[in-house]
């Protein structure tokens, strides 16, 4: 077994190496980066190098501690470039492109897209192509960047709360991270495993054909709704299927309405309150149909392509098997604020954790165990946090929505785009980032804006934007309002004039007033 610690392999030798070793089905010895020179014991092994463990390590070493990582895919980064955030931001970009494509089909210089079906092969197999750039540039940051130590493309097997083996190496560290991930929830219903039928990990590891014209999705979070929207784009019938209603993650009503519209005038159908009772088809091909149950009785749809997104499991069961750490009846790991499970010196991060399963609590969940683990005591409260998800938009919230500020307090004010006016959907606002297209030609396709303030303090209370590239202000948007920002404060800010200073201009057009009225 060959360690690479003093060799210096560049991103595109990394691509090589893991390409190499993604084709090959058999067993292979791990890569092995450790510094047969640093005398020091482990402080810390992380076991799995996605975003929890990966960030996790990185900063133990920031701290001056020496952390290991162990991964049984030959990359760093984990599931977010293989299998979910990065591919989940392919689709959703393909299906805002293809909505622009669709909606001024024939007109300026946009192709005539009338009965087009894009290929979802070719952009799988254009993604399956280009995600080995990510995990290469992660292997060669954290090695030669940030100065990890790791061993990669083997499992590890627990031995106690300090011992952990790869292969036929034993390793030992003061103590052990469990930064396992999730993986999807498969179907209960018989035939989940015919060809045909997918969920993230699958689909993108192994569609190996064109789907036909019927695309349906059994689901109602936002991996459902994300993907639903992409196979729509495609030129689709995209039929959903879930027990609850769509988008109830998202806390405001006019603008789960503003985004339901949208999406039925896209031809998206949705059948609510049902649920999958079959999938039939030939063993020896794929899937032909499936059977739901609604609310009106037992329907059969054709279709050649099912996708689900039931939820995520977490990799829990090594733990809990060796260690007996405490998990839910989820299975999730049970841990407290300082990243602790029930067993002494042993951490977990991540979505092993359970929710929220985003990046940034996986991230920042690791960064806890590391200050813990470098003997800070340092408390993590997830708290309120911004959100987002896709549809054929980018949709990002935070803090209250209407219906619940009203129950809370007695003196609510809304600013929103577009106003409430007999022709307020065909008014050309919000005029946002990517949406200009929209509002000059078809303005009420150009996006949502609403800002909730507690009128009596004057404080933001929450805010939701639809439309493109509003994320990153939501990010920074989200602490101040935390730390009370107001209306004042708001209006005071420099806007770079388009989306989503809307809301600084809409709060200048107001903070002049002593009672706040809405717009
Ligand atoms: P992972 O990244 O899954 O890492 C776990 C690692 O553990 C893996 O690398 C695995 O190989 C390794 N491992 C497991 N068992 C072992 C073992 N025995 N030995 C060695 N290694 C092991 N979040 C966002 O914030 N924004 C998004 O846009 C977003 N999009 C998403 C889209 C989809 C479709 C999905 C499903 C999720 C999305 N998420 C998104 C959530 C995000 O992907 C996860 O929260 C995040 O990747 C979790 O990181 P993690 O480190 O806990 O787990
Ligand atoms: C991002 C992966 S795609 S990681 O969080 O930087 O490890």
């Amino acid at each position: 077994m060959v360690n690479i610690n003093k060799m210096h392999w560049s991103a595109a030798h990394w691509a090589e190496e893991i390409e190499r070793r993604l084709s090959e089905t058999d067993r292979q010895a791990p890569i092995v980066n450790t510094d047969s020179q640093d005398t020091r014991d482990f402080d810390a092994i992380f076991i799995g190098g996605g975003a929890a463990g990966r960030f996790g390590a990185a900063y133990l070493r920031a701290m001056g501690g020496r952390p290991l990582i162990i991964d049984q895919w030959p990359f760093l980064g984990g599931s977010c470039p293989h299998h979910a955030c990065v591919p989940h931001h392919v689709f959703s970009d393909v299906a805002a492109q293809l909505l622009l494509e669709r909606t001024f089909s024939g007109k300026l210089w946009f192709q005539d897209m009338n009965n087009k079906t894009i290929s979802i092969l070719e952009i799988i197999e254009m993604f399956r192509r280009g995600r080995t750039g990510p995990h290469a540039f992660m292997n060669y940051q954290s090695k030669e960047q940030l100065d990890l130590e790791f061993v990669l493309g083997c499992p590890a097997t627990i031995v106690d709360a300090h011992t952990v083996t790869v292969d036929d190496r034993i390793y030992h560290a003061n103590n052990i991270v469990l930064a396992t991930g999730s993986r999807p929830k498969k179907s209960t219903v018989s035939n989940g495993n015919l060809k045909g039928v997918y969920d993230h990990v699958t689909l993108v590891d192994h569609l190996d054909y064109e789907p036909g014209s019927t695309a349906v999705v059994i689901g109602s979070g936002k991996t459902a709704i994300e993907y639903a929207c992409f196979f729509n784009a495609t030129g689709r019938r995209t039929i959903i299927v879930s027990r609850n209603p769509p988008l109830a993650n998202i806390p405001d009503g006019d603008t789960r309405l503003y985004l339901m519209t949208r999406m039925m005038e896209q031809g998206m159908e949705f059948l609510e309150a049902s649920e999958l009772l079959a999938i039939d088809g030939d063993p020896e091909d794929r899937v032909k149909s499936v059977r739901i149950l609604t609310p009106s009785g037992e329907i059969s749809i054709a279709t050649d392509f099912v996708f689900t997104a039931l939820g995520q499991r977490p990799n829990s069961e090594l733990a809990a098997h060796a260690l007996g750490v405490k998990v839910d009846a989820k299975g999730f790991v049970e841990i407290d604020s300082r990243m602790h499970t029930s067993i002494p010196h042993v951490y977990a991060v991540g979505d092993v954790v359970g929710r929220p399963m985003e990046m940034f609590k996986a991230r920042k969940g690791g960064m806890y165990a590391a200050r813990n683990i470098m003997g800070e005591e340092a408390h993590y409260h997830i708290g309120d946090y911004p959100d987002f998800m896709h549809t054929h938009y980018e949709v990002c919230w935070l803090g209250l929505g209407e219906e619940e500020a009203r129950k809370h307090y007695h003196n609510v004010v809304v600013l929103k785009l577009p106003p409430d006016n007999p022709d307020g959907e065909n008014v050309a606002l919000p005029a946002g980032d990517r949406m200009m297209l929209y509002a000059m030609m078809k303005p009420k396709l150009s996006g949502f804006q609403k800002l909730v303030i507690d009128g009596s303090s004057r404080r933001i209370i929450g805010a939701f934007h639809v439309g493109s590239g509003a994320k990153d202000g939501f990010q920074y948007l989200a602490p101040m309002v935390r730390r009370g920002l107001t209306v004042d404060e708001l209006g005071e800010m420099d806007e770079l004039f388009l989306n989503p200073s809307y809301f600084i201009q809409l709060c200048r057009l107001r903070a002049g007033s002593k009672n706040l009225r809405g717009m």
